[in-house]
């Protein structure tokens, strides 16, 4: 795939509508849009009685030569309605290919990087948030002080939506817990909350009232007047509640959708995404038990962020808006980053739950097993923080203490098979810490390997 930078135009019309629609062909040729700038408010170069500019570049990756790149651009110009009567007057959409891979080259139809660049601020402003330097090895930076234009060019806002991100109007969809927080905290942070929909009729009402929201009476309808839909159901009816949201009516160009999910891919969302909507996902890090710790726990969390490229900008500014911490991922890392939170979050709840299983089994009132785990839980916790995880490891494994090791194995496996089978699934991936710590030597570990891996009743012969 060839790398290239794409400047985008437009000053006649619903000019965001068009930049979108350019993201959006671009796309569905199969040309990959992997960033995009902000979108600027310019003013006219060149024949200068004609209204405000909106431009933005993209970043994009496509197996498409120079040429072909600039007939499927000019393609996607006409479609826009695009009419070819002033040079350099108003238009509907122009792309521009500024810069394709190092190349330097001047023909008939093409000339890149684009002839006309380096004179215009409303191209450089955008390029330098995306790309460091020219195919000379000129930095933009260096480019736009030495540029000579001075009109004006302004951040405007970004593909999502221009103006302040706390007067797009947003729409939930479903009201659990994240979703009632998400809404309800971004309402009390000046955001503007146009609609919520719950297939529960009481709980729409309810939170509808609660974010000063209006109650939709369906998917389409919540999702009708919006500008961001939110996508809060459970994650397995994701896909059908986006498909009922982008069905009918609305204008899908104009609309960005994003779930919440922490494992589902954008996939999910492909609904909204055919008629030409934004995707993006935010994921805080976090736990939630009830909707009034998740409003108290969401400021403040880590929130992993996916986007197509013209929602991440603004998905970004929404989580720094939450005052969260956002952390971009890519899209097919989705399960292996929820499997991390699963194995750090939940599997720790279950060993405390195993560990607490076994002192009632032998005597421990329910209340004493609890009291017996958990500090030593807590302890382990603080140790991690201050020491980092090999330092902190303490028991048998860290001092090689083979006996120790096998008693615990013959105990569980006697009583409680379950426990003896996650003892040493989890034993044998921390041998990694054992090794990184360097306390015990090869043969010991080694002979605690095998017994690891012997499973339930098989012979070990001592040390080798
Ligand atoms: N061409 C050569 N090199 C390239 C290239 N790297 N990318 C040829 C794209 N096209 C290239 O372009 C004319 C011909 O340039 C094409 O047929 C292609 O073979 P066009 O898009 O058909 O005509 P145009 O857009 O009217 O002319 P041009 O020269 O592309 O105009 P520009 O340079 O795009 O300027 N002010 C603000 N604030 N913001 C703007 O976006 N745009 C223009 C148009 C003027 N003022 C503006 C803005
Ligand atoms: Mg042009």
């Amino acid at each position: 795939l060839r790398q290239a930078f794409l400047g985008l135009g437009s000053n006649v019309g619903d000019r965001l509508r068009n930049l979108r629609f350019a993201v959006h062909s671009l796309e569905e040729a199969s040309v990959v849009v992997e960033t995009a700038s902000h979108v600027y408010l310019t003013e006219p170069l060149g024949y200068t009685s004609q209204d405000p500019f909106l431009n933005a570049v993209l970043e994009v990756s496509t197996e498409l030569a120079p040429l072909d790149l600039l007939e499927l651009c000019q393609r996607i110009e006409d479609r826009a309605g695009r009419e070819r009567t002033v040079r350099w007057g108003p238009r509907t959409l122009d792309i521009d290919i500024l810069l394709y891979e190092d190349t330097e080259a001047s023909a008939k139809y093409l000339t890149i990087p684009h002839p006309r660049m380096l004179e215009r601020r409303f191209v450089l402003e955008p390029l330098s948030e995306l790309a460091d330097e020219l195919p000379d090895r000129t930095t933009i930076d260096r480019a736009l002080a030495e540029c000579p234009d001075t009109s004006s060019v302004e951040v405007a806002g970004t593909l999502v939506a221009l103006g302040d991100i706390r007067e797009v109007p947003l729409a939930f969809i479903g009201t659990g817990k994240v979703g009632s927080a998400m809404a309800g905290d971004l309402r009390e942070r000046g955001f503007t909350v146009d609609a919520v929909y719950d297939a529960d009729g009481d709980r729409c009402t309810e939170v509808a009232s609660a974010v000063g929201a209006r109650a939709a009476k369906s998917e389409a309808d919540a999702a009708g007047a919006a500008t961001v839909v939110f996508v809060t159901t459970q994650d397995s009816h994701i896909r059908s509640a986006c498909e009922r949201a982008s069905g009918t009516g609305g204008d899908m160009l104009l609309k960005t959708f994003v779930h919440m999910s922490g494992s589902l891919s954008l996939e999910s969302m492909d609904a909204a995404r055919r008629k030409g909507a934004l995707l993006a996902s935010i994921h805080p890090v976090q736990t939630f038990a009830d909707s009034v710790s998740a409003a108290r726990d969401l400021p403040g969390s880590t929130f992993s962020m996916t986007g197509s490229a013209g929602a991440r900008a603004f998905a970004m500014g929404l989580v720094e808006e939450l005052a969260g911490r956002p952390v971009p991922l890519a899209d097919e890392d989705k399960a292996l980053y929820h499997s991390a939170a699963v194995i750090a979050g939940n599997l720790t709840n279950m060993l405390i739950g195993a560990a607490a299983e076994i002192y009632r089994g032998i005597g421990f009132e329910e209340r004493q097993a609890v009291e017996a785990a958990l500090p030593l839980a807590r302890t382990t916790l603080s140790n991690i923080e201050k020491l980092g995880a090999a330092e902190a490891l303490t028991g048998p494994l860290a001092r090689g203490d083979l006996s120790t090791l096998e008693a615990n194995l013959e105990a569980l496996d006697a009583t409680f098979p379950e426990a003896a089978a996650a003892y040493r699934a989890v034993s044998l991936l921390g041998l990694r810490l054992v090794i990184e710590r360097g306390a015990v030597d090869d043969a010991t570990i080694l002979a605690m390997k095998a017994l690891l891996e012997g499973g339930a009743g098989a012979e070990v012969e001592g040390a080798p």
